[in-house]
């Protein structure tokens, strides 16, 4: 009796991971995403920035329009431009990502805006980071909580290998 429930616990375990890999591979095929942290919020700070990069492997143009973050109220995608030799950040509805592009989120660049965190972050904990495309089509990828002398010292770390550009 009970190895006959142990065995269909187990088929069910086994039906469940195949389906979640099939999933991962699609994903993996055309939208992914690397690197993604989001910086603990400074004391008394309202709002914090997440980052990322997001490669389009498709033949197709892909449309963000959306993020979203576990534990986070609400979540804007953000640029940052030049105006009058002032640099401001301006909230962006929607992003287009071109076939093959990759876009890095990165300070100084796209980011992720966060406000309203359910409860305070944690250095070193993950969260999931949703993306959401104009398609219909949903990305999911854990994000890291980092502290931002951690998010500086990989940022050079990612400026270093990038010197060839
Ligand atoms: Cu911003």
């Amino acid at each position: 009796m009970f190895v006959k429930y142990l065995v269909v616990f187990t088929g069910m375990l086994l039906g469940l991971t195949s389906v979640q890999t099939t999933a991962e591979q699609l994903n993996s095929s055309n939208l992914m995403v690397q690197h993604a942290k989001i910086r603990e919020f400074l004391p008394a700070a309202a709002s914090t920035a997440a980052y990322f990069s997001l490669m389009n492997h498709s033949e197709q143009t892909r449309i963000l329009t959306k993020a979203t973050i576990s534990n986070i109220g609400r979540v804007e995608i953000h640029e940052h431009i030049h105006n009058d030799g002032m640099m401001r950040m301006q909230k962006r509805n929607e992003l287009t990502i071109s076939p093959h592009q990759t876009i890095s989120f990165q300070p100084g660049g796209y980011h992720l805006m966060a406000f309203e965190p359910h409860k305070a972050l944690t250095r070193g904990e993950r969260l999931t980071l949703t993306l959401y495309f104009a398609n219909g089509e949903q990305l999911e990828s854990p994000i890291t909580v980092v502290s931002l002398q951690e998010e500086m010292t990989k940022q050079g770390d990612s400026h270093s290998e990038h010197k060839h550009h």
